[in-house]
Order: structure tokens, then sequence, then C-alpha cells
């Protein structure tokens, strides 16, 4: 029995993912509520009690807009401009930009500036790096420590990929790109550089 909070995930995502797409900014909206319905005697005995026709009926629009995502994704996979690892999806619109211009860019299309958390992440960032031949900034900042770094929601990194005799900035380097090895550099964060996304 697929829950309303699953299918309000999955046709959040089915939303967002159209309006990538399109190019347009997204607002996700609130989750439903459902408790309210059913206290009311609105919601035509809903989860968890049956399987209603209108239960079977939401579970087929579900399949349909998994399929739609499926078909979405294929479509960026096809145009190399998405790549996924572990249930996150990394997007670029292969243009570049300086660190805050990108993680504008990244928040106004409903994600984040890609920060890696395993190495399996950072591979499939690191595939957009190698396909557009460009560095990218991920999102990482020094804190207030320098040579310490942390994820731009203030986090511990629990995974880095530093290249050898890096963080080599000490306080002046403060935005972090990936080289086309996959390795980690500080960096000033004035440079142009390959806008990837997460979501
Ligand atoms: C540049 C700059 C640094 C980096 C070194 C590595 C000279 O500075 O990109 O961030 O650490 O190169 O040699
Ligand atoms: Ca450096």
């Amino acid at each position: 029995m697929l829950s309303p909070q699953l299918f309000h995930k999955i046709f959040g995502l089915a939303v967002l993912l159209t309006h990538y797409v399109q190019g347009n900014p997204v607002a996700i909206p609130s989750v439903p509520d459902f408790t309210r319905l059913r206290e009311a005697g609105l919601d035509e005995g809903f989860p968890p009690d049956s399987s209603s026709l209108a239960d079977r009926e939401m579970e087929d629009v579900i399949l349909q807009l998994d399929h739609r995502i499926s078909r979405l994704e294929g479509a960026l996979r096809l145009e190399e401009k998405i790549t996924t690892s572990g249930g996150k999806i990394f997007a670029t619109n292969g243009k570049k930009a300086d660190f805050h211009t990108a993680v504008q860019k990244c928040k106004e299309a409903g994600g984040s500036l890609a920060a890696p958390g395993t190495e399996g992440e950072n591979t499939a960032v690191l595939y957009l790096v190698r396909r557009y031949n460009t560095y990218a900034y991920l999102g990482i900042k020094e804190s207030l420590i320098p040579g310490k770094f942390r994820s731009l929601g203030g986090a511990e990194l629990s995974y880095t990929h530093w290249h050898v005799r890096e963080p080599s900035g000490k306080g002046e380097e403060e935005c972090v790109e990936m080289y086309t090895d996959g390795t980690w550099n500080d960096k000033k964060c004035n440079q142009n550089r390959l806008i990837v996304c997460q979501f």
C-alpha cells in the first residue's frame, strides 16, 4: 500500500523534474493534510484499512508518474546533464559561474550546490566534470578555522577527497573545486567553474 506521504513525494519529484526540464524555478508544495480529511469523513476510506477503487486508482497514478520520472531521467542521462548515486541526482546546465552565482542558480532550481558525501557521489560529480572538461565548485566552504572545511549548512564533512598537499590556502582560499581526476582543491571563490547542483 502506498502511503499519502510516499504518493506526495513521488508526485513532488515528478513536478520538480518536469519544471527542471523546462528550466523553470520550482517551489516544493507542502504535504497535504489527509488526517483532517479522515476526521471529517471526506477521504473515501483512505489507508490503512482497505484497497478501495480510489486506492487502486491512486496506485495507477503513482505507477504512471514513476514511469514518467524514469523517462525524464533517461532523457537527461542521454543528454549527459545528470548522474545519480544513492538516491541523489547531480545535474549541470553545462555553464560556468563563480561560487556565489552557482549557489544561487542551484537554489533557484530547487536544489543545492553539489556536495559529494561518498566516493560514489564523488564519482557521479566527476562524470560531469569530465564530460564538460571543466572544474566544478563544490557545496563546501572553509569555516572560521583556517584549513577546516564544512558543508554549506555548517555540518562536519564525513567524506573528503583532497588532492595531495591540499587544502593549502590557509584561510585565503575559502571555496573548493573538483579537478578532472576527482580530487579536491581549496580555491578562491571568484573563478568560473562548472555549475553542478544536487537534488
Ligand atoms: C594554485 C591554486 C591553489 C592550489 C595550487 C596548487 C598556485 O596556486 O589553484 O589553490 O593549491 O595552485 O599548486
Ligand atoms: Ca589550494
